[in-house]
C-alpha cells in the first residue's frame, strides 16, 4: 500500500501527463487510465483461469472443449477489447491534435540541437515578441503551435498539456493545445537529438493574456547557441 502510494505520487508534477492541465492532456490521462483499468481486469480474468486450470489438472480433470477458450479468451476478447481501443481513439484524436480548433495565438516553434526558440503571433499575424528556452501561453485560450526544426528530428512535448509531435526538418507540424490552469509545467524534447538532448527541456508560464506582452519584453533578445546563424523560420506549413 506504502510502496503503491509512492508510486503514485510520480503520476503528479510539472511534467507528468497523469496531471493534465488541459484538453487534450486530459483526454490522453482518461484514455491512459482507462486502459490501465481494462487490462487490470483482464490480467485478473487470466489469473483466474490460470488458477481453475492448476486446480483441475491437481484433480486429475481434463478441460472440457478447450477449444472454446481458446475462441472466447484467444479470439473473441482481445478483438472486441482492441476494436473498443481503436474507436475511442478515433473519436478523441480531433481533441488530443486540436484539428479544427479556432486559435487565438500562434507560436512558431523551432528546434535546433540544443534550443528551443518561440516566435508569437496574434490572431493578424503580427509578431508579439520571441523567447529562448521559455514557453509563455495565455490562460485558457487556444494556441496554434507550427513545429519545425533546422537540424536533426526533434520532438516538442508539454506532458501536461497534450501529446507530443515531431519537430522535422523542411516540415511544419501543427498541435493546438489549451492551458486551462496556471500551474507548474515543463516542456522536453521527445526525441533523442544528440548529446545535449536530456538537457533540451523549457518551462512554460501560464498567465493572463493581458499579461503577455509585459512578460514578451521582459524576455532577452534571442540567441543561438554558439556557432549557429539565428533561427530562421518556414512559410509552408502542413497542417495535421
Ligand atoms: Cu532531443
Amino acid at each position: 500500500m506504502a510502496l503503491s502510494g509512492l508510486a503514485l505520487a510520480g503520476c503528479a508534477g510539472p511534467q507528468s501527463a497523469l496531471d493534465p492541465a488541459g484538453p487534450a492532456a486530459a483526454q490522453i490521462a482518461f484514455g491512459w487510465w482507462l486502459m490501465a483499468g481494462a487490462f487490470t481486469v483482464v490480467w485478473a480474468l487470466v489469473l483466474a483461469l490460470l488458477w481453475r486450470a492448476l486446480r483441475r489438472r491437481e484433480a486429475g480433470q481434463a478441460l472440457r472443449q478447450p477449444e472454446r477458450l481458446v475462441v472466447w479468451g484467444g479470439l473473441v476478447l482481445p478483438t472486441l477489447v482492441l476494436t473498443a481501443l481503436l474507436v475511442y481513439g478515433s473519436l478523441t484524436s480531433a481533441r488530443v491534435t486540436g484539428v479544427g480548433a479556432t486559435p487565438d495565438m500562434v507560436v512558431e516553434v523551432t528546434a535546433r540541437q540544443w534550443q528551443w526558440h518561440f516566435r508569437y503571433r496574434d490572431a493578424d499575424d503580427r509578431v508579439l515578441g520571441e523567447s529562448v528556452d521559455a514557453l509563455a501561453m495565455p490562460l485558457g485560450r487556444m494556441v496554434e503551435f507550427r513545429i519545425t526544426s533546422e537540424d536533426v528530428i526533434h520532438s516538442f512535448w508539454v506532458p501536461r498539456l497534450g501529446g507530443k509531435i515531431d519537430a522535422i526538418p523542411g516540415r511544419v507540424n501543427v498541435l493546438r493545445l489549451r492551458a486551462d490552469a496556471a500551474v507548474p509545467m515543463r516542456g522536453q524534447c521527445a526525441e533523442f537529438c544528440g548529446l545535449e538532448h536530456a538537457r533540451m527541456l523549457f518551462p512554460v508560464r501560464v498567465m493572463a493574456a493581458e499579461a503577455m506582452p509585459e512578460w514578451l519584453a521582459a524576455q532577452p533578445p534571442a540567441q543561438a547557441p554558439a556557432g549557429r546563424a539565428p533561427p530562421r523560420h518556414r512559410a509552408s506549413e502542413n497542417v495535421l
